[in-house]
Protein backbone atom coordinates (compact mmCIF):
# COMPACT_ATOMS: atom_id res chain seq x y z
CA UNK A 1 0.00 0.00 0.00
CA UNK A 2 1.14 3.63 -0.65
CA UNK A 3 0.32 6.73 1.44
CA UNK A 4 0.76 10.15 -0.37
CA UNK A 5 1.45 12.94 2.15
CA UNK A 6 0.03 16.32 1.05
CA UNK A 7 -0.47 19.44 1.71
CA UNK A 8 0.97 23.22 2.27
CA UNK A 9 4.65 24.37 2.37
CA UNK A 10 6.08 24.06 6.13
CA UNK A 11 2.93 22.11 7.31
CA UNK A 12 4.83 19.66 9.12
CA UNK A 13 4.46 16.76 7.02
CA UNK A 14 8.22 15.79 6.59
CA UNK A 15 8.33 15.64 10.75
CA UNK A 16 4.90 14.18 11.08
CA UNK A 17 5.86 10.83 8.71
CA UNK A 18 9.57 10.70 11.48
CA UNK A 19 7.05 10.77 14.43
CA UNK A 20 5.14 8.34 12.69
CA UNK A 21 7.90 5.82 11.85
CA UNK A 22 9.69 6.54 15.43
CA UNK A 23 6.07 5.06 17.01
CA UNK A 24 5.80 2.28 14.99
CA UNK A 25 9.56 1.05 15.29
CA UNK A 26 8.89 0.38 19.03
CA UNK A 27 12.06 1.78 20.13
CA UNK A 28 10.00 4.73 22.11
CA UNK A 29 8.88 3.35 24.97
CA UNK A 30 6.22 6.01 24.80
CA UNK A 31 8.53 9.02 24.74
CA UNK A 32 9.89 10.48 21.23
CA UNK A 33 12.35 12.86 21.95
CA UNK A 34 12.87 16.01 21.17
CA UNK A 35 11.64 16.58 17.44
CA UNK A 36 14.75 16.32 14.88
CA UNK A 37 14.90 18.93 12.51
CA UNK A 38 13.69 18.97 8.95
CA UNK A 39 14.40 20.22 5.68
CA UNK A 40 12.00 21.21 3.14
CA UNK A 41 11.18 19.02 1.25
CA UNK A 42 12.80 18.64 -2.36
CA UNK A 43 10.78 16.84 -4.32
CA UNK A 44 9.28 13.68 -2.47
CA UNK A 45 10.60 11.87 0.46
CA UNK A 46 9.94 7.91 0.38
CA UNK A 47 9.70 6.16 4.13
CA UNK A 48 8.34 3.01 4.89
CA UNK A 49 6.73 2.63 7.66
CA UNK A 50 5.43 -0.66 9.71
CA UNK A 51 1.24 -0.52 10.47
CA UNK A 52 -0.09 -4.11 9.97
CA UNK A 53 2.40 -4.24 6.86
CA UNK A 54 4.74 -2.42 5.66
CA UNK A 55 3.48 0.23 3.77
CA UNK A 56 5.44 3.24 1.53
CA UNK A 57 4.46 6.42 2.30
CA UNK A 58 5.61 9.19 -0.30
CA UNK A 59 5.84 12.89 0.95
CA UNK A 60 5.25 15.14 -1.61
CA UNK A 61 6.95 18.46 -1.10
CA UNK A 62 4.16 21.97 -0.50
CA UNK A 63 5.92 23.26 -3.49
CA UNK A 64 5.57 20.35 -5.89
CA UNK A 65 1.64 21.18 -5.83
CA UNK A 66 1.31 21.86 -9.67
CA UNK A 67 2.47 18.14 -10.04
CA UNK A 68 1.12 16.06 -6.96
CA UNK A 69 -1.39 14.95 -9.28
CA UNK A 70 1.24 12.82 -11.31
CA UNK A 71 1.62 10.49 -8.07
CA UNK A 72 -2.08 9.91 -7.61
CA UNK A 73 -2.91 6.99 -9.72
CA UNK A 74 -0.47 5.13 -7.06
CA UNK A 75 -1.97 6.53 -3.97
CA UNK A 76 -4.32 3.46 -1.61
CA UNK A 77 -4.49 6.55 1.08
CA UNK A 78 -3.85 10.08 1.77
CA UNK A 79 -2.96 12.77 4.52
CA UNK A 80 -3.78 16.22 4.19
CA UNK A 81 -1.22 17.81 7.01
CA UNK A 82 -1.97 21.61 7.38
CA UNK A 83 -0.89 24.21 9.55
CA UNK A 84 -3.88 24.68 12.43
CA UNK A 85 -1.51 27.83 14.00
CA UNK A 86 -1.41 29.57 10.53
CA UNK A 87 -4.42 31.59 9.99
CA UNK A 88 -3.28 33.17 6.94
CA UNK A 89 -2.44 29.75 5.15
CA UNK A 90 -5.48 28.02 5.82
CA UNK A 91 -8.20 28.92 3.30
CA UNK A 92 -5.36 28.43 0.84
CA UNK A 93 -4.75 25.03 2.09
CA UNK A 94 -8.14 24.26 1.93
CA UNK A 95 -8.84 25.04 -1.70
CA UNK A 96 -6.04 22.98 -2.16
CA UNK A 97 -7.42 20.01 0.08
CA UNK A 98 -10.70 20.49 -2.39
CA UNK A 99 -8.73 20.00 -5.58
CA UNK A 100 -7.44 16.45 -3.79
CA UNK A 101 -10.80 15.68 -3.78
CA UNK A 102 -11.94 16.30 -6.49
CA UNK A 103 -9.97 14.39 -8.69
CA UNK A 104 -10.98 11.68 -10.22
CA UNK A 105 -8.30 9.21 -9.92
CA UNK A 106 -8.71 9.68 -6.37
CA UNK A 107 -12.84 9.67 -6.27
CA UNK A 108 -12.63 6.27 -3.77
CA UNK A 109 -9.27 6.84 -1.91
CA UNK A 110 -9.70 7.27 2.14
CA UNK A 111 -8.64 10.66 3.43
CA UNK A 112 -7.13 12.02 6.62
CA UNK A 113 -7.27 15.81 6.86
CA UNK A 114 -4.82 16.87 9.78
CA UNK A 115 -4.50 19.78 11.37
CA UNK A 116 -1.01 20.25 12.75
CA UNK A 117 0.95 21.96 15.49
CA UNK A 118 -1.89 22.12 17.57
CA UNK A 119 0.56 22.58 20.80
CA UNK A 120 1.28 26.31 19.58
CA UNK A 121 -1.62 28.83 20.15
CA UNK A 122 -4.04 28.66 17.98
CA UNK A 123 -6.55 31.67 17.07
CA UNK A 124 -9.66 29.42 16.59
CA UNK A 125 -11.25 26.48 18.19
CA UNK A 126 -10.95 22.93 16.14
CA UNK A 127 -14.99 23.65 15.95
CA UNK A 128 -14.15 27.15 14.76
CA UNK A 129 -12.06 26.43 12.11
CA UNK A 130 -14.06 23.74 11.02
CA UNK A 131 -17.23 25.42 10.25
CA UNK A 132 -14.84 28.21 8.76
CA UNK A 133 -13.30 25.93 6.17
CA UNK A 134 -17.00 24.19 5.52
CA UNK A 135 -15.50 20.72 6.03
CA UNK A 136 -18.95 19.23 7.60
CA UNK A 137 -20.18 20.31 4.04
CA UNK A 138 -16.87 19.53 2.29
CA UNK A 139 -17.13 15.78 3.88
CA UNK A 140 -20.80 15.41 2.90
CA UNK A 141 -20.22 16.39 -0.87
CA UNK A 142 -16.95 14.39 -1.02
CA UNK A 143 -17.21 11.04 -2.55
CA UNK A 144 -14.19 9.31 -0.91
CA UNK A 145 -14.69 8.62 3.17
CA UNK A 146 -12.62 11.39 4.91
CA UNK A 147 -11.35 11.56 8.97
CA UNK A 148 -10.15 14.74 10.39
CA UNK A 149 -7.69 14.97 13.32
CA UNK A 150 -5.78 17.17 15.18
CA UNK A 151 -2.25 16.86 16.44
CA UNK A 152 0.82 18.13 16.90
CA UNK A 153 4.01 16.18 15.23
CA UNK A 154 6.10 18.19 18.13
CA UNK A 155 5.11 16.67 20.98
CA UNK A 156 3.03 14.08 19.60
CA UNK A 157 -0.98 14.75 20.62
CA UNK A 158 -2.78 13.04 18.51
CA UNK A 159 -0.37 10.11 16.68
CA UNK A 160 -2.00 7.33 18.24
CA UNK A 161 -5.40 8.21 16.07
CA UNK A 162 -3.43 8.86 13.46
CA UNK A 163 -2.13 5.24 13.52
CA UNK A 164 -5.42 3.86 14.29
CA UNK A 165 -6.53 5.72 11.06
CA UNK A 166 -3.30 4.17 8.91
CA UNK A 167 -4.13 0.82 9.99
CA UNK A 168 -7.81 0.97 9.31
CA UNK A 169 -8.27 4.14 6.50
CA UNK A 170 -11.82 2.98 5.32
CA UNK A 171 -13.19 2.58 8.87
CA UNK A 172 -15.66 5.15 10.03
CA UNK A 173 -13.42 7.21 12.59
CA UNK A 174 -14.95 8.11 15.16
CA UNK A 175 -13.69 11.82 16.57
CA UNK A 176 -13.44 12.37 20.44
CA UNK A 177 -15.09 15.71 21.19
CA UNK A 178 -12.01 18.57 21.56
N1 LIG B 1 5.40 23.79 16.85
C1 LIG B 1 5.31 22.84 15.91
N2 LIG B 1 6.15 22.87 14.85
C2 LIG B 1 6.04 21.90 13.93
C3 LIG B 1 5.07 20.85 14.01
N3 LIG B 1 5.20 20.05 12.94
C4 LIG B 1 6.21 20.57 12.21
N4 LIG B 1 6.71 21.67 12.79
C5 LIG B 1 7.82 22.53 12.30
O1 LIG B 1 7.41 23.14 11.10
C6 LIG B 1 8.52 23.29 10.21
C7 LIG B 1 8.20 22.65 8.87
O2 LIG B 1 8.04 21.25 9.04
P1 LIG B 1 8.24 20.21 7.86
O3 LIG B 1 7.89 18.88 8.41
O4 LIG B 1 9.59 20.36 7.25
O5 LIG B 1 7.12 20.73 6.83
P2 LIG B 1 6.70 20.07 5.43
O6 LIG B 1 5.22 20.05 5.38
O7 LIG B 1 7.40 18.77 5.23
O8 LIG B 1 7.21 21.16 4.37
P3 LIG B 1 7.65 20.94 2.83
O9 LIG B 1 8.52 19.73 2.76
O10 LIG B 1 8.40 22.21 2.46
O11 LIG B 1 6.39 20.81 2.02
C8 LIG B 1 9.70 22.62 10.93
O12 LIG B 1 10.45 23.64 11.58
C9 LIG B 1 9.05 21.71 11.94
O13 LIG B 1 9.86 21.46 13.08
C10 LIG B 1 4.20 20.86 15.17
O14 LIG B 1 3.31 20.01 15.35
N5 LIG B 1 4.36 21.88 16.06
MG1 LIG C 1 8.73 18.09 3.90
Amino acid sequence: MSLLVLGPAGGGKTLLVKRLQKLTSGETKGDLGDPPPTQPTVGTNLTDLMVRRKMVVRELGGRMAPIWSSYYGDARAIMFVMDASDPTQLSSSCAQLLGVLSAEQLATVPVLVLFNKIDLPCYMSPEEMKGLLRLPDIIARASQPIAIAHVSARDGTGLPQVLRWLRDPRLPQSHPPN
